[in-house]
């Protein structure tokens, strides 16, 4: 009796998790963008400095309760060395988060590389997108407009997939929560193709 009742409590309480990576090239402002979330979707989350983030090397990640499900979010390294390391985490997750940095053209053409890369890979077929331009509130950066412009040359090898593009500060928190609002509807609206994972916490 005990088990079949603790068994029906953990059906009940059993939260679906989807899976989120926050990918781009090192610098480009994923570690603060994920710190700018915890504080921001998290409950009683003090949090790290925004303005003290060192580089990551290995892996960040964070899990928000949001429209009755646990998101969570791998932020992965964006040293060269370390994108081999991505595709590993594909299968197991349900959308894609790419940071850009605006205010960085120079390495515009790399970081389209190392989208392009993300969005031809099998495993990600059909996973939603968020593109972010970030760092907007950097005097002089290119605009969300123009960012949007220089990737639209990624999209055909976007494919048949959700992508919302936004312009962002991570460091200041604008342009955050719609994307994640928008993120986590997606997903779940594909649930049937990528079903997610289940857990009690
Ligand atoms: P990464 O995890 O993608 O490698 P980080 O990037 O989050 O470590 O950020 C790299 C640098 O960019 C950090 O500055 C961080 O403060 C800055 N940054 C991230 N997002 C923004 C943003 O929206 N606006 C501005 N102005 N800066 C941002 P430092 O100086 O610590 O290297
Ligand atoms: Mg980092």
């Amino acid at each position: 009796m005990y088990t079949l009742l603790s068994g029906l409590y953990r059906y009940y309480t059993q939260k679906e998790k989807y899976s989120a990576l926050i990918l781009g090239l090192d610098n480009a402002g994923k570690t603060t963008y994920l710190e700018q979330i915890k504080t921001r979707f998290k409950k009683d989350y003090t949090g790290l400095n925004l303005n003290k983030i060192t580089t990551t090397v290995g892996l960040n990640i964070g899990d928000i309760q949001i429209a009755g499900v646990e998101l969570n979010f791998w932020d992965l390294g964006g040293q060269q060395e370390l994108q081999s390391l991505w595709d590993k985490y594909y299968a197991e997750s349900h959308a894609v988060i790419f940071v850009i940095d605006s205010s960085d053209r120079e390495r515009m053409e790399e970081s389209k590389q190392a989208l392009e890369k993300v969005v031809s890979s099998d495993a990600l077929a059909g996973v939603p997108l968020l593109l972010l331009a970030n760092k907007q509130d950097l005097e002089g950066c290119l605009t969300a407009e123009e960012v949007k412009e220089i990737f639209s040359t990624v999209s055909p090898s976007v494919g048949q997939r959700d992508c919302l593009f936004r312009g962002v500060s991570a460091l200041k928190g604008t342009g955050v929560d719609q994307g994640i609002h928008w993120l986590v509807e997606r997903v779940k609206r594909l649930a049937d193709r990528r079903p997610p994972a289940f857990g009690n916490d």
